[in-house]
């Protein structure tokens, strides 16, 4: 992977603070509950556009304290839409950054199949509708690519975990393999690709199983734009992009290490844990800095993508030089 598009230029303040202005009130207590309140609020306070997320609105839950006493406060910018639905890597339709979402435009998602099997109890096939049915939360996460930028992305979805246990897992499974939908009739510019298809995946169980792990259905509020995964992708905030394979439809519970497509490809430059990592170079760049997609300059890459507090208990006792 290289990172050679022209630089996204500045978005407009408009879609990010609209969203934001509208989820802080939504959060205030005073508001608590009555959305029409929060309506007339956010008018006032944003006459202005509705973010462009032309996706259908995704229902969510506030999360309780408890819950959110396991995520990091969050205080930055959202990336704005614009940049994170115009700005992306998925190979199947394009390794040109720019021109994915037009690629992915008539991508059919629906309907969507997602088997979940191997080591479980309860092999599973949802379709949208049920995927979409599960219950469904805001999650504001930072996004890092390996490449060396990155962005803040408000998430919907729900944790990978609610999921797998849904198929009750066999105790003799410790890791998690991942598959996207492939299909060249969907997909012709996939031959230009210069990896194997479908893109695959993997986490071991427990990181699986973490709390911050999602699988995303949307994002800003509604479903997912084709070019980020839709209708389904993994999200995992402290590992490298790559790791939060889009539009997935098998999720295979097994006792080994699955491959992962970027080690495929390239093992000297990809590993299977690709942990956000500062100190730890790609053989080709260094990881310590990171340009956040919308603003100018570069800012330091955090340990773990700034999760660290949350997931370091994972690699205890691991060198993280040596197994990256
Ligand atoms: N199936 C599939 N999943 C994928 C990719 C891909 O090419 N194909 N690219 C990965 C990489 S390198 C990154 S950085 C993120 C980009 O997600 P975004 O376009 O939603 O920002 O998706 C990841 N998931
Ligand atoms: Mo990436």
């Amino acid at each position: 992977m290289s990172d050679s598009s022209p630089k996204i230029p500045s978005s407009e303040i408009t879609p990010e603070a609209t969203f934001l202005n509208r989820r802080f009130f939504m959060k205030s207590s005073i508001w608590a509950g009555t959305s029409l309140a929060t309506a007339g609020i956010y008018r006032a306070f944003s006459p202005r556009p509705e973010v462009v997320n032309t996706g259908t609105e995704i229902a969510t839950v506030a999360e309780t304290a408890g819950e959110a006493a396991e995520l990091p406060v969050l205080n930055e910018k959202l990336t704005a839409f614009d940049d994170i639905a115009g700005y992306n890597n998925f190979y199947e339709f394009s390794t040109s950054k720019s021109a994915v979402a037009a690629k992915a435009k008539n991508f059919i998602t629906n309907p969507w199949s997602l088997q979940i099997d191997g080591l479980v109890n309860q092999p599973r096939t949802f379709d949208l509708d049920e995927l979409l049915k599960i219950e469904s939360v805001e999650r504001t996460y930072r996004f890092r690519c390996v490449e060396g930028w990155s962005m803040v992305i408000p998430w919907v979805g729900f944790p990978l975990s609610k999921l797998l246990s849904m198929a009750d897992p066999k105790s003799q499974a410790t890791h998690v393999a991942f598959e996207t939908y492939y299909d060249i009739k969907q997909m012709p510019d996939s031959g230009y690709a210069g990896i194997d298809l479908p893109y695959v995946e993997g986490l071991r169980l427990d990181e699986a199983m973490h709390p911050l792990t999602l699988m995303a259905t949307g994002l800003y509020g509604k479903t997912l734009p084709n070019q980020n995964g839709a209708p389904i992708r993994l999200v995992v905030p402290w590992k490298y992009g790559f790791k939060s394979i889009k539009s997935v439809v098998k999720i295979t519970l097994t006792d080994k290490e699955p491959p992962i497509t970027w080690n495929l490809a390239n093992p000297n430059e990809y590993g299977f844990y690709s942990n956000v990592n500062p100190e730890v170079s790609h053989p080709r760049w260094s990881q310590a800095r990171e340009r956040r997609i919308g603003e100018g300059g570069t800012r330091e890459t955090l340990m773990f993508n700034g999760y660290a507090d949350q997931v370091a208990h994972l690699y205890a006792g691991m060198d993280l030089r040596v197994n990256y």
